[in-house]
C-alpha cells in the first residue's frame, strides 16, 4: 500500500522553532519528527512514500531523497496550505489502489500502524479525556459509524488520531468543499468513506500530535526513552554515564561530566568538562554544553552553545542559539501552577508544572541572563548581560 505523509504545514503554533526548519524536520531523538512517521509506514509495509510538502519544502526533500530505507519516495507540492484533504488531493496523481494517510507531525505506536495497514479500510483512534477538542468517532459492533469535528457533546471518547487506510475509491472523494473555517478537511473525506465502506477502528495505545513547543519536548521524552545506550564517541574515563546514554561517533564527553539517561549526544557535540546532563535530553549535532553547565529534560538543537555555569531545564533551544555564561532558566513557578506559554498571541497552559523557555534559532543571551518560565525568545533575539527577562521578545 502507498502511504501519503502530510508535511506541508507551516507549524504556526510551534513558532519560532519553525521559522526556518519546517515542523516535520524538527529533531525528535536521532531523526526529524516526520522520519518517525515515515518509519512507521515503512515498518508497516508501505511500498511507496508520498510526502506532501509546501512550507520549506526543500529541507524535507533533502532529508528523504528519492529512496528511504529501500522504499521509493516521491513528492507532491501543496502550494497553499488549504487543509488536510487539499494536501492529500495534491498527491492524487500518485495514487492507485488503497492508500494510507499519516500526519507527518504525529508519533504513533507501531503495532497500531501495522494493524491499520492490515485492516484497510481503517482509522486510528485514541481514547482521550476531552474528546470535544478532537474529531470524535462513533462505533457500533466494531465498525465506525460516524465522525464529528469538535462536538460540544461528544458521543464517545474516541478521538480521530489522523492515521487512515483508505480504499482506492477515496481518491475520487478528495476534492471536498471548504469547511466553515475555510479549509478543505480530511474529516469530510472520512465521512464519505464511513458512509460507503465498513471501516474498522484501530485503537492506539500511545499517540502524540506535535503542535506546540512543549509537545516537541514530550515527543523527545518518548523517543529518547526508547533508545538503548551506546558509546561510539570519545568519552573520558573521568566522565560518568548512567542509564541509557547514546554518545554518537564524533561526539566528545569530557572529564567530570555526569550524564544520566535517557540522553543522546549527537555527532560533533561536546559535553563538559564537569557538566551535568539529565534525561530526557537531546544534545544536537555540533552543540556545546560547556564547563559546569547543567541541562535537564531539554532539546538543544544543532550547533547551539551553552556557556559555562549555566542552567537549562525543560526547554527547547533552536539551532545556533548561544547562551552566555551564567544564563539561568527558571522552569518552575513559585505558586507551583502550570506554566503558561503564548501560542499565536494567546496565553495557554502547557499543563506542565515544569517548563522552561523556547528559544528561536540564532538567539543570544548576555552573561548572567535570567529567563523566567514559559518565556519565548524569537529567532535571533538578544538579551543584555545581567538581564532578568520576563516577557517574550
Ligand atoms: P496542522 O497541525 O493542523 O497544521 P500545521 O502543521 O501547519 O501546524 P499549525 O496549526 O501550528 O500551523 O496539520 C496537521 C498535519 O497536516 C500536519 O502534518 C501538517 C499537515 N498539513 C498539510 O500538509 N497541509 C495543510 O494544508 C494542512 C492544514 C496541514
Amino acid at each position: 500500500m502507498k502511504a501519503v505523509v502530510l508535511a506541508a504545514g507551516q507549524g504556526t503554533r510551534i513558532r519560532p522553532l519553525s521559522a526556518s526548519v519546517p515542523k516535520p524536520m524538527l529533531p525528535v531523538a536521532d531523526r526529524p519528527l516526520a522520519a518517525h512517521t515515515v518509519d512507521a509506514a515503512v515498518d508497516a509495509g508501505a511500498d511507496e512514500i508520498i510526502l506532501v510538502i509546501g512550507y520549506e519544502a526543500e529541507t524535507v526533500e533533502e532529508y528523504f531523497g528519492s529512496e528511504y530505507r529501500g522504499v521509493p519516495v516521491s513528492y507532491a507540492i501543496q502550494e497553499e496550505q488549504a487543509g488536510t484533504a487539499h494536501a492529500v488531493n495534491a498527491a492524487s496523481e500518485h495514487l492507485e489502489g488503497p492508500f494510507a494517510v499519516l500526519n507527518g507531525d504525529n508519533l504513533y505506536d507501531q503495532a497500531a500502524i501495522d494493524r491499520l495497514f492490515a485492516e484497510c479500510p481503517a482509522i486510528c483512534a485514541i481514547e482521550v479525556e476531552e474528546p470535544s477538542n478532537y474529531g470524535v468517532l462513533s462505533t457500533n459492533d466494531g465498525v465506525i459509524t460516524d465522525i464529528v469535528e469538535k462536538p460540544a457533546d461528544p458521543p464517545t471518547n474516541l478521538a480521530n488520531a489522523g492515521a487512515y487506510a483508505f480504499p482506492a475509491e477515496a481518491k475520487k472523494w478528495l476534492d471536498v468543499p471548504a469547511s466553515e473555517r475555510g479549509e478543505h478537511e480530511i474529516t469530510d473525506v472520512v465521512a464519505k468513506v464511513i458512509d460507503q465502506f465498513t471501516v474498522s477502528p484501530v485503537t492506539l495505545e500511545r499517540w502524540m500530535d506535535v503542535g506546540r513547543p512543549w509537545e516537541l519536548l514530550e515527543a523527545n521524552e518518548w523517543k529518547l526513552g526508547e533508545l538503548e545506550g551506546r558509546i561510539e564517541g570519545d568519552v573520558s574515563d573521568a566522565a560518568h554515564l548512567e542509564g541509557n546514554v547514546v554518545v554518537e561517533a564524533g561526539a566528545t564527553v569530557k572529564p567530570g561530566a555526569l550524564i544520566e539517561g535517557p540522553a543522546l549526544v549527537r555527532s560533533g557535540a561536546t559535553v563538559g568538562p564537569n557538566a551535568y546532563v539529565r534525561g530526557a535530553t537531546l544534545i544536537g549535532e555540533g552543540a556545546k554544553v560547556g564547563n559546569a553547565v547543567e541541562v535537564k529534560n531539554s532539546v538543544v538543537s544543532r550547533d547551539a552553545s551553552i556557556g559555562h555555569l549555566s542552567y537549562v531545564g525543560d526547554s527547547v533551544l533552536g539551532r545556533d542559539v548561544n547562551f552566555g555564561a551564567g544564563t539561568n532558566v527558571a522552569n518552575l513557578r513559585h505558586d507551583d501552577g502550570d506554566v503558561k506559554f503564548t501560542v499565536k498571541g494567546d496565553r495557554v497552559s502547557t499543563n506542565r508544572r515544569k517548563f522552561g523557555v523556547v528559544v528561536g534559532d540564532g538567539a543570544k543571551t548576555g552573561i548572567n541572563t535570567s529567563l523566567t518560565p514559559g518565556l519565548k525568545l524569537d529567532t535571533g533575539a538578544t538579551t543584555m548581560p545581567g538581564e532578568v527577562v520576563e516577557r517574550d521578545r
